[in-house]
């Protein structure tokens, strides 16, 4: 590979005053110039993080139809939606790097691009909805509070928004979670059977340990994480506990200890084998979520032709005025 493709060769001048920019808290826009290394690592991240919201919406898609009650649908319906929305927004942001979307959504559709690991486990039955709202939306805020500190504006400025919305749906999933806990003992059992089930998974949406995680420094010395993987898990772990005591679950690790010392529970080990297996495309729905975001691109096909078409049909309107 040439210097350009790999590693471009930058002005260290420019850099260094990038670099005081953010290290003085200013925020990046669009327009201002930035090291190729600093937007590539945000095309990544971004992408990848749209994707997931996009492929977010299977799992819980799944139960629509399925809900127990009208309030219950009508409150996942609007989670799912806001999920989408979530996507679209942070595509936006990543059009203001110069990438096209169709390319980033090429990535997804064959299989190149990453997604959230958490999204190719099955939703088995209607706990596991509380499950998610409570855990995935729980992880997710505590992972995007902090990316709304990131220093480019664009994301920043997406995640504020898209935290309100993810509060909502975690409370949601906690209150589905509180009701089942305190049901019958079958629905007891229910809500504490999808616990065992996402816990560790909800973990591993973190990423890797620190010392794995091949990003984190290049994205921490820009600004753009501000805390590292293992951080945010541990505030996740301390925040999720107290709350599962206080609606009868147990936290499915006989290693769960709380350190006086450093006033942080401490868990047994993560299995990084599994993580690594769905991350690689070999999880348990890896093939189902991409089978269906494939259908899906197919069936709205008429939807972006008609969109072009009206799209184009405008422009001429206003060339011909502009003629006239
Ligand atoms: N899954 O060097 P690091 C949501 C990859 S949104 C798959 O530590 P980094 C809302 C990573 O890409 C959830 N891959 O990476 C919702 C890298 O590979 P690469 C998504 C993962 O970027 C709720 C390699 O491992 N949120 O839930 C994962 O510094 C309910 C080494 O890792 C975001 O995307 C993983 N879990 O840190 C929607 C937030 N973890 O690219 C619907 C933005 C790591 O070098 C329903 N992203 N990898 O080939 C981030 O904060 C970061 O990118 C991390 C990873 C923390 C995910």
């Amino acid at each position: 590979m040439t210097p350009t493709q790999s590693q471009p060769v930058e002005d260290p001048e420019r850099v260094a005053a990038f670099e005081a920019r953010v290290a003085a808290g200013e925020s990046i826009e669009p327009k201002d110039w930035m090291p190729e290394r600093y937007r590539r690592q945000l095309v990544r991240m971004m992408s990848q993080h749209a994707h997931s919201e996009i492929v977010g919406m299977l799992p819980e898609g799944n139960w629509i139809t399925r809900a127990p009650s009208l309030r219950r649908k009508m409150s996942l319906l609007a989670k799912v939606q806001d999920e989408a929305g979530h996507g679209l927004y942070i595509y936006c942001g990543t059009e203001t790097l110069g990438v096209d979307r169709q390319e980033l959504i090429e990535q997804l559709l064959n299989g190149t691009a990453k997604y959230s690991s958490i999204f190719n486990y099955p939703t088995l039955t209607w706990a596991d909805i509380g499950a998610i709202g409570w855990l995935v939306d729980g992880a997710a805020i505590v992972n995007q509070t902090m990316l709304a500190k990131a220093s480019y504006g664009p994301y920043a400025r997406a995640m504020v928004r898209i935290c309100k919305e993810e509060n909502f749906h975690k409370r949601q999933g906690y209150e589905i979670m509180a009701i089942l806990a305190a049901g019958t003992p079958a629905q007891h059992r229910m809500a504490q059977d999808a616990l065992d089930r996402w816990w560790w998974p909800s973990l591993m949406m973190f990423g890797p340990h620190d010392s794995e995680s091949s990003n984190s420094d290049e994205l921490m010395r820009w600004g753009v994480k501000r805390k590292s993987n293992d951080e945010l898990r541990q505030r996740f772990i301390n925040l999720t506990v107290a709350q599962a005591k206080a609606i009868g679950l147990v936290i499915p690790d006989p290693q769960l200890a709380y350190d006086e010392s450093t006033e942080n529970w401490k868990i047994g080990p993560i299995d990084w084998d599994e993580f690594w297996r769905v991350v690689r495309g070999n999880g348990p729905c890896n093939r189902e979520r991409l089978a269906a975001r494939r259908a899906a691109h197919a069936e709205g096909e008429w939807v972006r032709l008609a969109a072009a078409a009206y799209a184009a049909k405008q422009a001429r309107t206003v060339s011909a005025f502009e003629a006239a």
